[in-house]
């Protein structure tokens, strides 16, 4: 397994040059284990790791840490456990979106995935919404989105079609496929994605089948799937952590666990790129700080009662900005109490060990002449 094949490439190495020269190899982070990482280099070895000092104060928030897609400059040790990563490559694209809960904390799903496959179904999962979101932080990150339209098996081909027609309306530039992880249908036509080099990550709701299409294209059991019984629970393999696959044919697979909320993690600047349309007509309203609710003179309102913008389409537009507005409360609340944020998260354990093992090492007693 050849650095390449890991996704490797000419500007990782450039900024990789400067680490070369102390020694430290090239690893693409594979899983997180909360406390430790698992790390891939040349060669396809795999190396269990801790975080570096400095990498972890270098972190100005959580998102800075290394994640999983990440490339690092890895310090090999000679015992377990004492193989540190020393420097977090920069990230050429990167798909996260804001955590789960009221924190306004950037969470990094995959980091240097080209490709962010989104799976859904025709049925109940189906959410344009949340596909609109997934589709403006799959932008914002710099990848490209590919749509899964799972579980076809289930579904009438209309059915199929419908939703699928429906998800290509919302973003042009999106392939949308409809498959059946358990039939085997267009799996193929997925698998034409997977080139060597190239990581996809999959996203999208839990039970929806993504490690089941993870086991399809590998061709073999990645990950047990399980029945899925809502009320039990029982008998149910849900993926609990991020893990990065290497395909022996080519092509980097990232499964994730099920997302249950994806909440914007963007800018003002995207939100209006993916609603140029609708700003374009907010600019005609009289106000600047129209609403669009029963302010006179009001171009949206017009747009809609003419026919020329679909009510969900406004919806959507509102609903986007409201978060933005909401989450830059938060952003500032968080940098009032970040002084009195005890702890970070386990990562701090783990800082705690490379501190000690750095401290033990300085204190060692040094051998002496006699
Ligand atoms: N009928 C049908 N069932 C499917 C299909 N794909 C997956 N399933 C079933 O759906 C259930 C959940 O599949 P998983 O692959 O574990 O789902 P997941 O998206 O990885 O779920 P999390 O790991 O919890 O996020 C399993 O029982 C699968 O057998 C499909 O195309 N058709
Ligand atoms: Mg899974
Ligand atoms: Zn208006």
């Amino acid at each position: 397994m050849t650095l390449t094949d890991l996704g490797w490439n000419e500007r990782f190495e450039a900024e990789f040059a400067p680490f070369a020269k102390k020694g430290w190899v090239p690893a693409r982070l594979i899983r997180d284990n909360k406390i430790t990482y698992g790390a891939l280099t040349e060669g396809g070895y795999e190396y269990e790791v801790v975080m570096g000092g400095k990498v972890y104060h270098d972190a100005s928030c959580d998102a800075e840490l290394p994640a999983v897609g990440d490339w690092v400059a890895l310090e090999i040790g000679t015992g377990d456990l004492d193989h540190v990563i020393r420097a977090r490559l920069s990230r050429q694209t990167c798909f996260s979106r804001k955590a789960p809960g009221k924190s306004s904390e950037e969470q990094v799903i995959a980091a240097n995935v080209s490709l962010v496959c989104v799976v859904t179904d025709a049925g109940t999962d189906l959410n344009l919404r949340r596909m609109e979101r997934f589709f403006t932080l799959i932008e914002r990150g710099g990848a490209k989105a590919l749509v899964l339209v799972n579980k076809s098996d289930l579904h009438s081909p209309e059915q199929n079609e419908e939703a699928a027609a429906a998800i290509r309306a919302l973003s042009p530039e999106a392939d949308v496929i409809v498959t059946s992880a358990i039939d085997g249908r267009n799996v193929a036509e997925v698998r034409r994605f997977l080139e060597p080099g190239i990581s996809i990550t999959f996203v999208g709701s839990s039970g929806v089948g993504k490690s089941s299409l993870v086991n399809a294209l590998l061709g073999e059991d990645w990950q047990e799937e399980g029945e899925v019984n809502e009320v039990t629970g029982k008998g149910r393999h849900t993926t609990t952590a991020r893990e990065l696959i290497v395909l022996e044919e080519g092509g980097i697979l990232v499964d994730n666990p099920g997302i249950r909320e994806v909440q914007m993690w963007t800018d003002e600047h995207t939100l209006r790129e993916k609603f140029l349309d609708v700003a374009e007509i907010a600019s005609q309203c009289r106000f600047h700080d129209c609403r669009h609710g029963s302010d006179a003179g009001c171009a949206i309102r017009e747009a809609v009662a003419e026919g020329r913008l679909s009510r969900e389409r406004i919806d959507g537009f509102l609903k986007l900005d409201e978060e933005i507005a909401e989450l830059k409360k938060r952003l500032k609340k968080r940098s009032m109490n970040i002084e009195r944020r005890a702890k970070r998260d386990h990562r701090v354990k783990a800082r705690n060990l490379v501190d000690r093992r750095e401290l033990e090492a300085e204190l060692k007693p040094r051998p002496t002449h006699t």
